[in-house]
């Protein structure tokens, strides 16, 4: 299952405690202050992986805590920085701070090899060295360690699926993903068979299999339009419509009119209009179908499942120097 929303809370490291220790040994039994500082607590960082492609992980882990800087101890031993923790996250996720608003959007940080910094630890402690002065020649105190920063996150993974497949439910969708890429998809002879959007790879070209559009998704009717921001950054949409439906022109209008509402950018992406379930009509009403769509001057493409020959020439036109 494809995970795509995720809140993550994630804490750095507290500053370790200065000390407040005074010198004491088998020489001197009131020496003065010999306290070290506490180390830094660990900062979290952010980075972007293209090894990792969804945010499973995150899951169960929904907080992420950074180790504290050791505290300081006498003999002026300073206390060890703690290490830092680094998230890392696919391309695409886009980050929240729920509390203020601020957003980090890593597909303009895609290429980017470093990382962000997320939440910064908390400073050492000085050590009551630090704290020597003429007037206090012996400050009994270290300072304590500073706390990390703690920041509440909303992880939000874009699909970057360079095809949609897009369509009413039961349009086919699913099955096609299922024979132009490996990806095993659920498909089931009833609307919303898919529940939410599945990414296959066909080569490297990644064709996201969304949920069933029907009228009214714009108003939350079926499973709504949400899922439909997976497909916002695609380079193309294959419109799925089944020719078994009377009216397949009305078909195309339903989920062309949730476009709409939702934004209208889907709209003027370049589409290849592809009537499915040949198998299923006579020759003349693929023939009729092809040639009403053919009038909207878009590509327009015929298939079925079961005819090889048919998913070929698909597999043709998808291909990136076709788009
Ligand atoms: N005969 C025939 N049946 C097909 C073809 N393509 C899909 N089907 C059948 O149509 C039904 C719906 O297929 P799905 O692939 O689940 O449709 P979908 O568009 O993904 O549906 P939702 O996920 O509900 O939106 C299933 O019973 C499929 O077996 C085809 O080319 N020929
Ligand atoms: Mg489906």
């Amino acid at each position: 299952m494809l995970v795509d929303n995720i809140t993550l809370t994630v804490v750095a490291g507290k500053g370790g405690d200065g000390s407040g220790h005074l010198l004491r040994n088998g020489q001197t039994a009131f020496g003065g202050p010999d306290g070290g500082n506490g180390g830094n607590g660990g900062n979290i960082y952010l980075a972007v992986s293209t090894n990792i492609t969804d945010l499973r992980e995150f899951r169960y882990k929904k907080k992420i805590v950074a180790e504290a800087g050791g505290d300081g101890m006498g003999k002026k031993m300073f206390g060890r920085n703690a290490p830092h923790l680094t998230i890392f996250v696919p391309p695409g996720t886009k980050i929240t701070d729920t509390v203020t608003g601020a957003v980090i959007d890593t597909t303009s940080v895609a290429d980017s090899l470093t990382p962000i910094l997320l939440a910064q630890g908390g400073k050492g402690g000085r050590g009551n060295v630090e704290f020597k002065s003429a007037t206090n020649q012996t400050p009994r105190f270290g300072e304590k360690g500073g706390e990390g920063v703690e920041r509440k996150l909303f992880l939000e993974l874009r699909l970057i699926a360079e095809i949609g497949l897009v369509g009413l439910p039961n349009a086919g969708k699913s099955s096609l993903l299922g024979v132009l890429t490996q990806a095993t998809p659920k498909v089931g002879n009833y609307p919303f068979t898919t529940l939410e959007p599945t990414i296959g790879m066909m080569g490297e070209r990644p064709i996201a299999d969304i949920p069933g559009l029907i009228a009214g998704a714009s108003q939350g009717k079926g499973l709504g339009t949400d899922f439909l921001r997976h497909i916002e950054k695609t380079a193309m949409l294959v419109h799925c419509i089944d020719l078994t439906d009377p009216e397949p022109m009305k078909a195309y209008d339903i989920v062309r009119g949730e476009f709409e509402i939702f934004s209208k950018a889907l709209l003027t992406k370049p589409e290849i209009i592809l009537l499915t379930k040949t198998d299923l009509v006579s020759p003349l009403v693929v023939k009729k179908a092809t040639a009403l769509f053919k009038k909207l001057g878009k590509k327009v493409l015929t298939c079925s499942i079961y005819e090889p020959t048919s998913i070929a020439k698909l597999k043709k036109a998808l291909k990136p120097e076709s788009a």
